[in-house]
């Protein structure tokens, strides 16, 4: 005797009928959630009810007719099976393996993708884009979502490690910012392979009233606060952070000296890499992900940060009560404006439910929740209308027009030019 075992899930049962040779059964089997499906497994169950009725758990023999209608009836399950995705004898439960920067999402949205959809996300975060490269270029990542910053996505492309989007999957590729998609077809032209998250700046996040006591009345609308030395090193006592980005911190001191932040020529890196090693030593960290709680808790009091993050350590100063009072600047001189997209790797297992994931989150309420929530600016114009007041007018998420002139982005690092920058960088972070 032989059981076919629908393993479909946990929602409803029903009965399948199988034969071996001249044997037939009636097996319980569990269905996967969906009333379509359970339907009509529920229905073709009664059908071998009432043709195979089940006694004492166990099988009976039976007469050709009924073995016939009893081999139909399987056929008929297992056709119901396959036509619902069902592989083999054993359906896996559905997953999404989702790899984010930290701290950059309303986690109640990924329980309601699931309870929307019955698939399960596992997720991971990371606060690097290197950390991200180096698994994707690896291979076997095992992720099925990814959130590549916009020149790193560029480089990535070329390198074959995406798979390109299927659009007719990801209907709320309607609800996008027309702007934003352009800006962002600069690195993925057509829009093929990715869709943007969220964007945002690269500015200073400082605690008021430490900065204040420790420089006085000095502006904190320009780079010149934590860059020039005499600043820093009046500042290293509460607490400098400096975020581990090379790829952003030198285009920001090339920026900052007077040359092309887009610069890709070692003497003009290293005029950037100096503005940061000439305030190695008032530095106490280089971190890009603790940092938001170390400024929330007074730990440091000044930092180059990403505009959201930089909110976000303020909104849990002010719900700690701690006194803490932190604000965010965008330096005159200007910065970096970043893209931060969502992308399938090209080996990524469960390609469906990636699609399903990323038009979830093109939902203009659902992105909009996760922009309340992280205070970024997200790319779907569709969502501004859910988006709170305070985060729609505040210019440190949506920067004014004014302010947007003074932003610049960044193309992606070629391999000669990346060693350059690594070999700088860790000189600067190891201060040799
Ligand atoms: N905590 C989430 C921060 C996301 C920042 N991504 C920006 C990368 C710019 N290089």
């Amino acid at each position: 005797m032989s059981r076919l075992r629908f393993r479909l899930g946990t929602r409803a049962w029903v009965r399948a009928a199988s034969i071996s040779g001249n044997r037939c059964c009636i097996a319980h089997s569990p269905l996967w959630p969906g009333e379509f499906l359970s339907t009509l497994l529920k229905i073709i169950g009664k059908f071998a009810r009432t043709v195979l009725p089940r006694r004492g758990g166990g099988c009976r023999c039976c007469n050709r007719r009924e073995l016939m209608k009893a081999h139909l009836l399987s056929i008929a399950a297992a056709l119901a099976a396959t036509a619902f995705g069902v592989s083999g004898v054993s359906a896996q439960e559905r997953t999404v393996h989702v790899y984010n920067w930290s701290d950059y999402i309303d986690e109640s949205i990924l329980q309601d993708f699931t309870k929307e959809t019955g698939i399960k996300v596992v997720y991971d975060v990371f606060d690097s884009n290197d950390i991200l490269e180096t698994k994707l270029l690896a291979g076997g990542s095992g992720y099925d979502v990814v959130v590549p910053t916009a020149p790193f996505l560029a480089r990535q492309i070329q390198a074959g490690v995406f798979q390109k989007l299927d659009k007719s999957k990801i209907l709320n590729l309607s609800n996008l910012w027309p702007e934003i998609s352009a800006r962002l077809a600069k690195y993925d032209p057509g829009n093929e392979y990715a869709v943007n998250y969220m964007w945002g700046t690269t500015g200073i996040g400082y605690n008021v009233d430490k900065v204040k006591k420790a420089l006085g009345d000095t502006p904190l609308d320009s780079w010149d606060v934590l860059f020039k030395p005499e600043n820093a090193a009046k500042l290293k006592s509460c607490g400098v952070n400096i975020l581990d980005a090379s790829d952003e911190t030198f285009a920001i001191g090339m920026n900052y000296v007077g040359k092309d932040p887009d610069s890709k020529e070692t003497k003009d890196l290293e005029a950037g890499g100096k503005v940061y090693s000439d305030i190695r030593s008032s530095a106490k960290t280089f971190n890009s992900s603790s940092y938001i709680d170390d400024l929330a808790n007074g730990d440091i009091c000044i930092t180059i940060g990403w505009s959201g993050d930089i909110l976000q350590a303020k909104t849990r100063a002010e719900e700690a009560k701690n006194g803490v009072n932190i604000e965010f600047s965008i330096p005159k001189e200007g910065t970096y404006m970043w893209f931060d997209n969502l992308a399938i790797p090209a080996d990524a297992k469960n390609v469906a439910e990636a699609h399903e994931f990323i038009n979830y989150l093109m939902k203009p309420e659902v992105i909009a929740k996760a922009s309340n929530y992280v205070q970024y600016a997200n790319g779907n114009l569709s969502s501004q209308k859910f988006i709170d007041k305070e985060v729609l007018e505040n210019p440190a998420v949506y920067p004014t027009e004014e302010v947007t002139k003074k932003l610049f982005t960044i193309s992606p690092y070629g391999p000669k030019e990346q060693r350059v920058l690594n070999r700088l960088w860790t000189q600067i972070k190891t201060g040799k």
